[in-house]
């Protein structure tokens, strides 16, 4: 299925970054949300109810992430694509994959952008307070992560890049995600549709496990540098 000319979309998700020491959302002991309900960190009522908090939540967050580096998953993924047609769309905040020297569209946006909460635009610089996040130098409004919240709108061109790669795919590979999160979640049976091939990785079973043509039920690290040497090497 994988050889010759097929146009491939791999659709990424936290578990991805789970062997760089990046916790995943819904793991119940070790995600971001085992003590946490993501409507109390993940929305825009959550940080204006709250904003030191959530704040100080991503920041610590940035923290990790800034300590760890991309795995082999990440590396085989970049390889894949600087020797074929590969999209990545990752649903991943923490940038490693571009860090491992791949192209993605970010899907839920990156950890490390700071926008302004008022006016969305993406700040260079920032006024500090102690005690509370940062402002805003044009409008003191406050600062918030540059990533997508729960009822927020998909960047525009992040939207439109990926409905174009699905659209146009002979071949779908979710890796590490739940598929749980819509639209993301929706891009499977998307591709599906429009007659492509659907292939899981994933060490756990998904909603959506049942629909793939092949599974690897084994983790991101392990499959995908087996899948990709075996495919280049031919
Ligand atoms: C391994 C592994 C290893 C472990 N190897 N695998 C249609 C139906 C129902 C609801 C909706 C719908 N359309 C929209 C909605 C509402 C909502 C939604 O989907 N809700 C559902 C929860 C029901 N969606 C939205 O609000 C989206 N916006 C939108 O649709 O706008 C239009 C709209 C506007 C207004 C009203 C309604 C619609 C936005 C979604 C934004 C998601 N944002 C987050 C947080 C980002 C910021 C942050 O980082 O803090 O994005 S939520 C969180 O989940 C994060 C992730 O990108 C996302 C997906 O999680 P992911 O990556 O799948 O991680 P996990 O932890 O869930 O799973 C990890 C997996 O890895 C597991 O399966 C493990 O088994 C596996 N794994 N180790 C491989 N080593």
């Amino acid at each position: 299925m994988l050889q010759g000319q097929a146009r491939i979309v791999v659709l990424a998700g936290a578990g991805l970054s789970a062997a760089s020491g990046v916790p995943t959302f819904r793991d119940a002991q070790t995600g971001h949300w085992a003590t946490f309900r993501p409507e109390d960190l993940a929305t825009s009522e959550a940080f204006m109810r709250d904003p030191q908090m959530v704040w100080r939540w991503y920041l610590s967050r940035r923290e990790t992430i800034g300590q760890v580096s991309p795995n082999a998953g990440h590396d085989a993924l970049t390889r894949w694509q600087r020797e074929r047609d590969v999209t990545i769309i990752t649903q991943n905040v923490d940038g490693l994959q571009q860090r491992a020297g791949g192209t993605v569209t970010e899907f839920h946006g990156n950890l490390f952008v700071d926008l302004c909460f008022e006016e969305h635009r993406v700040l260079s610089a920032t006024e500090q307070h102690p005690g509370e996040p940062p402002r805003c130098v044009h409008c003191d409004a406050y600062v918030r992560p540059g990533v997508v919240w729960f009822g927020e709108n998909i960047p525009t061109h992040a939207m439109r890049e990926a409905e174009h790669a699905v659209d146009h795919c002979d071949i779908f590979v979710s890796v590490g995600t739940s598929s749980l999160v819509y639209p993301a979640a929706g891009f499977a049976e998307a591709a599906l549709r429009r007659g492509a091939r659907f292939i899981e990785i994933n060490p756990e079973e998904t909603p959506l496990s049942s629909l793939a043509d092949h599974r690897l039920a084994e983790p991101a690290q392990i499959a995908l540098p087996a899948l990709v040497d075996a495919l280049l090497s031919r």
